[in-house]
């Protein structure tokens, strides 16, 4: 990689590192960053460039383009996001993975989806859950199940090679637990779950940027809710991939799988070929970015 990239953000201070001196150091945005709203500040992962005139104060001066851009966590530049869901504590929940999936779709970033601690299952709860993952795997994404107490799937860390990618997920999931199983010597700081409320207690505060092996990956604090930032209805009904690929044969161009008769997605979904609880999710997220449209 060439240029300069920011790889932390804590109270305001970044930290850079350099590709080409191959160092790293502290920096300040100028003020005009300051001014503006998240979406045009730097943050982690940006290429910048930056004046060192004063060592003791180093300045970023611009932010290039971004390839890709998330608000939730804010990250720019990555091309591939690992989603760890835990099957337990908490428990697994279709709605923020069909959420995620659609953002990360929209945002043209590859997922990955993880299911972790996969270790507090027992043999019922796998037959509960094994057909939900065989679904997505059929729809084309790469799942792996995840446990701290085993030996990390070399193949996650094939992928990480060569791709700058970002772990996400609920607090308490894992991410820094499986993150510290990539590089033992990052010493992620991880926690316990808080047994009364079954969530994590956001252990992890600050998004931050770790070289791995040829690529970079990034450590996120645990998220509360997730918004569908900039989509609409059509951009929802197009991140729903296996929907998206049906939709060529829906009766009406646009068709949005509600209630418009000739829909391909819908006598697929009567016919078992589409998980109840993603096309519920579906409908429900179409009405979310519907009612929150400002006029
Ligand atoms: N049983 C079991 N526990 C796990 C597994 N992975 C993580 N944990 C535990 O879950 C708790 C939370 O793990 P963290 O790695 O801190 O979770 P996190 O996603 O980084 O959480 P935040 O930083 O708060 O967003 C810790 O007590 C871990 O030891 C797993 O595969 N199995
Ligand atoms: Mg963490
Ligand atoms: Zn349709």
């Amino acid at each position: 990689m060439k240029g300069t990239m920011i790889i932390g953000l804590v109270a305001g201070e970044y930290t850079l590192y350099d590709f080409d001196k191959q160092k790293k150091f502290k920096a300040r945005a100028r003020g005009k960053f300051r001014q503006k709203d998240l979406f045009t500040s730097p943050k982690v992962g940006d290429y910048v460039l930056y004046n060192d005139d004063n060592p003791d104060s180093i300045i970023i001066t611009e932010v290039f383009e971004r390839t890709s851009d998330l608000v939730r966590p804010p990250i720019a530049n990555i091309n591939q996001a690992l989603l760890l869901f835990s099957v337990k504590r908490p428990d697994f929940n279709d709605n923020l993975l069909d959420r995620f999936l659609s953002i990360i779709e929209f945002n043209n970033i590859k997922p990955i989806l993880i299911f972790s601690k996969w270790d507090l299952l027992n043999e019922e709860e796998v037959k509960v859950i094994e057909p939900i993952i065989s679904y997505y795997q059929n729809i084309g994404y790469k799942i792996f199940r995840f446990s701290k107490f085993e030996p990390l799937d070399p193949e996650i860390r094939a992928l990480i090679d060569d791709n700058i990618s970002v772990v996400t997920g609920q607090s308490g999931v894992g991410k820094s637990t499986l993150l510290n199983k990539i590089d033992n010597s990052w010493q992620l700081k991880t926690d316990e779950i808080s047994l009364a409320l079954g969530r994590g207690k956001h252990t992890t505060r600050e998004v931050s940027l770790m070289p791995a092996g040829k690529g970079w990956i990034a450590d996120t604090p645990g998220f509360g809710i997730l918004e569908f930032e900039g989509m609409d209805e059509i951009d929802i009904s197009h991140s729903f991939v296996e929907f998206f690929e049906l939709s060529h044969n829906c009766k009406f161009k646009g068709c949005l799988h509600e209630k418009e008769p000739g829909c391909a997605v819908k006598a697929a979904l009567s016919e078992g070929k589409i998980l109840k609880s993603r096309y519920d999710n579906y409908l429900g997220f179409i009405n979310e970015v519907k009612s929150k449209r400002k006029w």
